[in-house]
């Protein structure tokens, strides 16, 4: 029998039955937990797997089924190890917004640095339209510019007056989403917005700090009213990559990696001060981002300094 994992709730995993519309909570064998060293879970929000029924409410989930994809962020309890957010989706949709709380520098690019390797459809939302101000407007316009010319879809919503509804129910239609972004832009508002059947808990903005008080603690698959699921997952403090080499960074920022090959060091140049760097040639003439640039140095900058200090760690 084979299922679907929703949700897990510490050792219990939440199935979804295939071809039975039905939850049953689930453990899973010991052999399954040592697989992989560096990775936390052995088991993630989206996996197919394969069970065995103890009782009708109750199973043993015996193995994963091949994954076609996985989100991973660097685990928050160890540097070395990596925790599934995760697995088998169809696209992103990373949830931002300008005010409320401000849209942190780099944050996006970071985001795209999780789903790029794993080639995830990525559609960019900036929710709370309706409290953005002229200014904000004009920066959104600029965002939007850089993005979709790389390839990446912006839309502006917001869940409070229905603006862009329509849309990204199109967009989630028979498709497995996952939903991401900071604590407090919208991602829950957004969804029941979506889909109200779901109903699910949202915050009140605390105090004037503009922070949102965290309502989601685990990553959790909702089925849609609509066909279709979606995954809300926590809200990101920040995003950190032990798990990615400087080369790593360079090949995942899609404009950059799409012309390295008249680099003169092709897919080897880290486009810093390597001579004849084409990234660099066409940030002067302007086709390619700088803000793009300025945080793709930021993100090897930091996993340069974290290699600096494990390995000085040792000594
Ligand atoms: N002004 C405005 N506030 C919103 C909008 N969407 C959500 N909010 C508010 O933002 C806060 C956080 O919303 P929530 O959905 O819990 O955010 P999450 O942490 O991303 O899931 C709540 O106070 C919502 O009422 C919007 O489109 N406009
Ligand atoms: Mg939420
Ligand atoms: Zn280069």
């Amino acid at each position: 029998m084979t299922g679907l994992i929703m949700r897990s709730t510490g050792s219990w995993y939440e199935v979804l039955l295939d071809n039975e519309d039905r939850i049953v909570s689930c453990r899973i064998v010991g052999k399954l937990k040592l697989e992989r060293d560096n990775i936390t879970n052995p088991v993630a929000v989206g996996d197919k797997v394969e069970l065995e029924l103890e009782n009708q409410q109750q199973g043993i989930i015996n193995s994963i089924l091949p994954r076609k994809n996985f989100i991973a962020r660097q685990s928050p309890k160890s540097r070395l190890q990596i925790h599934l957010i995760a697995c088998n989706i169809d696209q992103a949709m990373l949830i931002t917004s300008m005010r409320e709380p401000d849209l942190k520098p780099g944050f996006i690019d970071r985001f795209l640095l999780t789903t790029e390797p794993q080639n995830i459809p990525v559609l960019i939302v900036f929710n709370k339209w309706d409290i953005y101000t002229d200014k904000n407007k004009r920066e959104f316009e600029e965002i939007k510019t850089i993005y979709e010319q790389i390839g990446y879809e912006v839309i502006a919503a917001s869940s409070l007056n229905n603006l862009g509804i329509d849309q990204l129910k199109e967009k989630l239609k028979n498709k497995t989403t996952l939903i991401s972004g900071q604590s407090g832009v919208g991602k829950s508002s957004l969804i029941n917005k979506l889909s109200p059947g779901l109903d699910l808990k949202t915050s009140k903005l605390s105090g004037y700090s503009g922070k949102g008080i965290h309502t989601t603690t685990f990553a959790e698959m909702f089925k849609l009213d609509f066909d279709g699921f979606i995954i809300d997952t926590p809200g990101i403090k920040s995003l950190s990559f032990n798990n990615l080499s400087v080369m790593d960074v360079a090949h995942n920022f899609r404009e950059f990696f799409e012309i390295s090959d008249k680099c003169r060091f092709g897919s080897n140049c880290s486009h810093r001060n390597e001579p004849d760097c084409a990234v660099k040639s066409e940030i002067e003439k302007g086709t390619i981002s700088e803000i793009r640039y300025k945080n793709y140095l930021n993100v090897v900058e930091e996993i340069e300094a974290m290699n600096y200090w494990e390995r000085n760690k040792k000594f």
